[in-house]
């Protein structure tokens, strides 16, 4: 048959959403569609992934956040954490600080460094209401 069975055809898209998990949803790959009963600490950890990607895919390198991009996603997305960034000067200190193998644009290793970073920052600022 031409084309395959619809199961082949099926699990052809799944390796394709693996491939090209910078532009597609994160899709879970367990055989029931389960997002919607994973706890919230996974939906938060999905929504980390799924931040990243929404910006790293923008410019250039398709899986590295260079600083337009970096600027973009905590403007957007830590507003209340972080405060804006305003001016290249501290787009270039969050990206030094950032980039520890010093290639200049921030990859997922490290930017969940910086997610943990500032999510123990802010455990801090609790702690000591
Ligand atoms: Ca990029
Ligand atoms: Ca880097």
């Amino acid at each position: 048959m031409l084309g395959g069975s619809p199961g082949q055809h099926a699990m052809q898209q799944k390796a394709s959403l693996q491939l090209d998990s910078a532009n597609a949803p994160i899709a879970c790959l367990c055989p029931q569609d389960c997002t919607a009963t994973m706890s919230e600490l996974e939906k938060a950890m999905i929504a980390v992934i799924d931040a990243f990607h929404q910006y790293s895919g923008k410019e250039g390198d398709k899986h590295k956040l260079k600083k337009s991009e970096l600027k973009e996603l905590i403007n957007n997305e830590l507003p209340h954490f972080l405060g804006e960034i305003k001016d290249q000067e501290t787009v270039d200190k969050v990206m030094e600080a950032l980039d520890s193998n010093g290639d200049a644009e921030c990859d997922f290793q490290e930017f969940v460094a910086f997610i943990a970073m500032v999510t123990a920052a802010c455990h801090e600022f609790f702690e000591h209401e």
